[in-house]
């Protein structure tokens, strides 16, 4: 029918469009659920579905194969501190001093002002739980931890009710758990003491004691002697508390699984923060020796069936179809992290990167573009794959949105609601990302500026990471050119002059949320 009135015609136009959006936000379901998998330095390449040959990966495989695979997923730095303090606070680490790689023994860098992602969604009304490696300080700035002592402020002050964790790293100390503000297992007659600066007498160290170690240090990892294990700092004490490498992966699955089981009654958001695969690289002897690839490819292995644990116990308690599953990795992957763990020697034909070129530490591609997948049965469409750009960043303002709160004017002031595209219901996320390590980097579409870097190093030779860092800005077309091979900084000049300012105006301005 011909419209009467055009004017008429274009403002019914106009409703219909506003009622669409409208009604397609309204219906974006909430999730009863949430559960995020975090791997540590699972690089691009590490699991068959985005391309792994030589080691299988079955349930990560199966997550894919029944949700939505990102091609496209950025964690926003290089090392895991930053990423996990943007993924958790929805604002760029660089924007905060300290935010770097954390010893054990640092304060907390979460701003308890603002709010979190578990205290946003706390406000929707989900009970919120983070198991695994932490890595983001415990206690106030300017006072010494007391391990002796409940440790506040923690997990508990940043929004989460439950939390069992490591407190940095399993190559750092204390090397013992935490849960609900103690030690785990710690005997009052035998207190424990950590340092960063200075050994304790009496206590092995990794160069005076080098012949007792089972795994050798490559670089670091040569203070405290742990388990056979050199690691970065000392301590003393505690010994009924110290973890055992081979168990943590399935410690940290007990109470992951046995979270979904206490809480299932009611809406719960669980962060699983995996240690695997970061090193020491200690498998538990069920998976040693499983791919010929040495510990790092076994510890795919043993993240994978962590994956498979905790799929298992939502499917046992029906809540498979009720829970959005993400399963990403906080920055991409690194062969020789500091132990001599065979992973060199055994990599062969392994592409822990992908098609990408970097890892750890890295600007290019690898360092921050990492596995991402999203399962949500009837809400997620199985087996579909997305070329969509998201951040990590993006999750405070994404599930927030989801669940129904708003983040306040301060708070997570990154972070963008990509609802659309991380259900796949649309096939444009961000427009761009911004890449951190050391210094910045911004993919927009699929042109990829480096800011420059005077001062840094190429190529750390410890790890064997091509860093990116160089004297002269670089511009690569991801479109044609997905490993950063060829610098067209030269020929584009306008578009590096361009892209170099909206990063450094991106940089300046203090958020990026509208
Ligand atoms: C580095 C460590 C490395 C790893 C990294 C943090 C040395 C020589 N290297 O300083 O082994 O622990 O920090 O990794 O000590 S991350 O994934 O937690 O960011
Ligand atoms: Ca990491």
């Amino acid at each position: 029918m011909k419209p009467r009135h055009p004017r008429i015609a274009a403002l019914g136009l106009a409703a219909l469009a506003l009622a669409t959006s409208g009604l397609l936000a309204a219906e974006r379901a909430r999730p009863r659920n949430i559960v995020i998998i975090y791997a540590d330095d699972l690089g691009y390449g590490d699991v068959g579905c985005y391309g792994a040959k030589r080691v299988a990966t079955p349930n990560v495989d199966r997550l894919a194969r029944e949700g939505l695979r990102f091609t496209a997923a950025y964690a926003t730095s290089g090392t895991c501190t930053p990423s996990r303090f943007a993924l958790l606070s929805g604002e760029y680490p660089w924007r905060r001093d300290g935010t770097g790689v954390l010893p054990g023994d640092a304060a907390l860098v979460i701003d308890l002002n603002r709010a979190t992602l578990p205290t946003l969604l706390k406000k929707a009304g989900y009970t919120t739980g983070v198991v695994g490696k932490w890595h983001l300080g415990l206690g106030a700035k300017g006072q010494p931890i007391d391990w002796n002592k409940p440790i506040t402020p923690g997990p508990r002050e940043v929004g989460f009710d439950y939390h069992f964790i490591m407190a940095a790293t399993g190559d750092r100390v204390p090397c013992v758990y935490v849960e609900q503000q103690r030690v785990v297992g710690l005997d009052p007659a035998d207190p424990l003491r950590v340092d960063y600066q200075k050994p304790f007498p009496g206590e092995l160290n990794g160069v005076t004691d080098r012949a007792t170690l089972k795994m050798d240090w490559s670089h670091g990892h040569n203070m405290a002697v742990v388990n056979g294990v050199g690691r970065i700092g000392y301590y003393t004490g505690g010994k009924a508390a110290q973890w055992v490498d081979e168990d943590m992966a399935d410690t940290f699955t007990k109470h992951a699984v046995d979270f979904i089981a206490r809480e299932k009654a009611k809406p719960f958001f669980l962060f699983f923060a995996t240690h695997s695969i970061h090193v020491p690289r200690v498998p538990h002897a069920r998976f040693a020796g499983k791919t010929g690839m040495g510990p790092r490819g076994d510890a795919i292995v043993e993240f994978d069936w962590q994956v498979g644990e905790v799929l298992a116990a939502l499917e046992k308690h029906g809540l498979t179809r009720d829970t959005l599953v993400l399963l990403s990795s906080d920055n991409g992957p690194v062969v020789d992290d500091g132990y001599k763990d065979q992973a060199v020697e055994k990599l062969g034909d392994h592409r822990p990167a992908g098609p990408f070129r970097g890892g750890k530490y890295s600007r290019f591609e690898a360092g921050t573009r990492v596995p991402f997948i999203v399962r949500w049965p009837g809400h997620v469409k199985p087996g579909t794959t997305t070329e969509a750009m998201v951040s990590q960043v993006d999750f405070a303002a994404t599930f927030a949105a989801m669940a129904g709160v708003k983040p306040g004017d301060n708070d997570a002031p990154d972070s963008l609601d990509v609802g659309a595209a991380l259900l796949g219901q649309s096939p444009r996320g961000r427009d761009y990302v911004i890449e951190h390590s050391g210094r910045l980097a911004l993919r927009e579409g699929n042109w990829k500026f480096i800011q420059p870097a005077p001062q840094g190093v190429a190529f750390n030779k410890a790890t064997a990471t091509e860093t990116a860092n160089s004297p002269q800005p670089q511009l690569y077309d991801l479109a044609t050119d997905p490993g950063e091979k060829t610098n067209v900084a030269a020929a584009n000049a306008e578009r590096v002059t361009a892209m170099g300012d909206k990063l450094a105006a991106l940089q300046k301005n203090p958020r990026t949320r509208p």
